[in-house]
This record gives C-alpha cells, sequence and structure tokens, in this order.
C-alpha cells in the first residue's frame, strides 16, 4: 500500500509559512527575479543567493534547466531548505504540460532525498510565465497526488489571491472525487 500526503490548500504568502522545505520559482539563472522568487530571496536574506551562485559556480554553470529541481539553505525564511525549480513559460504554441509536472516530480523527489515531511509550493508558472491557473491547479495536484512518497507527509499549496485558491480548490475537490 503507498501512503498518500495530506494536500492542504492555503492563501497567503509563501514566505509566511513554516515547513521543512518552500519550493521556488525560480528561473533558470538561479539568481532572483520577482513574483515567488523576489519575495523569497528578500525575506530569506543574502545567504539563499550565495548558495545559488555557489551552485552557479560548480554543477549548473549553464543555470538549472526548466523541470529540473536544487535545494539550498532557506535562510531567514522558517524552512530549512528552499528547493528552486523552473517552471515552463505558457504558450498556446507547444504543450510544455510534462514541464510543469516535472517541476512537481523533480522538487518532491529532491524533498524525499533531503528527507522532508513538509513541502511547500507555490503555483508554479501561474504569474510571470503566464500559464493558466485552472490548468496549472490539475496539474500541480494530480502530479502530487501521484508522486509523493514518504518521508513527505505533508504538501501544502500556497496560494496568493483568492482567485488561485478556488481553482486549486476545485480541482482538488476533482482529484479527491471517487471514481464511478
Ligand atoms: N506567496 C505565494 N504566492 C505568490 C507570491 C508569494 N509571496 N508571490 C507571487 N505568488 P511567479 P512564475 C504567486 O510569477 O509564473 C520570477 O521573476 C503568483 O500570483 O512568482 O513561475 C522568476 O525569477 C502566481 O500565482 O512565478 C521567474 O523569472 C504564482 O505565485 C518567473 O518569475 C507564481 O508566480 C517565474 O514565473
Amino acid at each position: 500500500m503507498t501512503t498518500k500526503p495530506t494536500i492542504k490548500l492555503v492563501q497567503g504568502d509563501i514566505t509566511e509559512q513554516h515547513a521543512d522545505a518552500i519550493v521556488n520559482a525560480a528561473n533558470s539563472s538561479l539568481l532572483g527575479g520577482g513574483g515567488v522568487d523576489g519575495a523569497i530571496h528578500r525575506k530569506g536574506g543574502p545567504e539563499i543567493l550565495d548558495a545559488c551562485r555557489d551552485l552557479r559556480a560548480s554543477q549548473y554553470g549553464r543555470g538549472l534547466p526548466t523541470g529540473q529541481a536544487v535545494a539550498t539553505t532557506a535562510g531567514r525564511l522558517h524552512a530549512d531548505h528552499v528547493i528552486h525549480t523552473v517552471g515552463p513559460v505558457w504558450t498556446e504554441e507547444e504543450d510544455r504540460s510534462e514541464l510543469l509536472v516535472s517541476c512537481y516530480r523533480e522538487s518532491l523527489r529532491v524533498a524525499a532525498e533531503l528527507g522532508a515531511h513538509s513541502v511547500v509550493f507555490p503555483a508554479i508558472s501561474t504569474g510571470i510565465y503566464g500559464w493558466p491557473m485552472d490548468d496549472g491547479a490539475r496539474l500541480a495536484l494530480r502530479t502530487v497526488h501521484e508522486e509523493a512518497r514518504l518521508p513527505v507527509a505533508e504538501v501544502r499549496f500556497v496560494l496568493f489571491d483568492e482567485g488561485a485558491y478556488d481553482c486549486f480548490e476545485l480541482a482538488l475537490a476533482e482529484l479527491e472525487r471517487p471514481s464511478s
């Protein structure tokens, strides 16, 4: 029998959360940006950026590829680790869903390697990268439901506004509805 994690939804600012690992919607440079990324670096302090610079100077000289994930310290955040992942930019020209699924899957894999019990995610790619929230919510929840394994026992999605929260609530209800 596989143990599924508890999935929770919260409306708020991800940088206020207490967890073993907080996932950052980063970009390939790993050197900061706007949205969640900017907020995490501002609140977490320079230790996170130093760790990102070290990663760029070692195994990620060309940056972190889209769909992959890597961990650093969480600096002053209420967490042990920040897991940086790079979501795909939304386009109508091409289906990039697998890359978004990969962000969640790889972040969970890294979290499990770190021994994290609780992991907090933002709605990756749904801000500056333009992914439609309803589709982003469905992909996020389905992937976490299918992929999360112990030691990850709790996955929390932190949604910035009411519209995002409502999309996730609907997608979670669909996921948990017993199939007839
Ligand atoms: N807490 C929780 N959610 C937030 C917060 C916050 N503090 N701030 C924004 N969101 P985004 P992306 C929501 O743009 O689309 C950066 O410049 C936001 O409303 O942070 O993956 C990076 O460096 C949206 O629903 O990430 C990249 O260049 C979701 O978090 C690029 O943006 C993701 O929005 C990544 O774009």
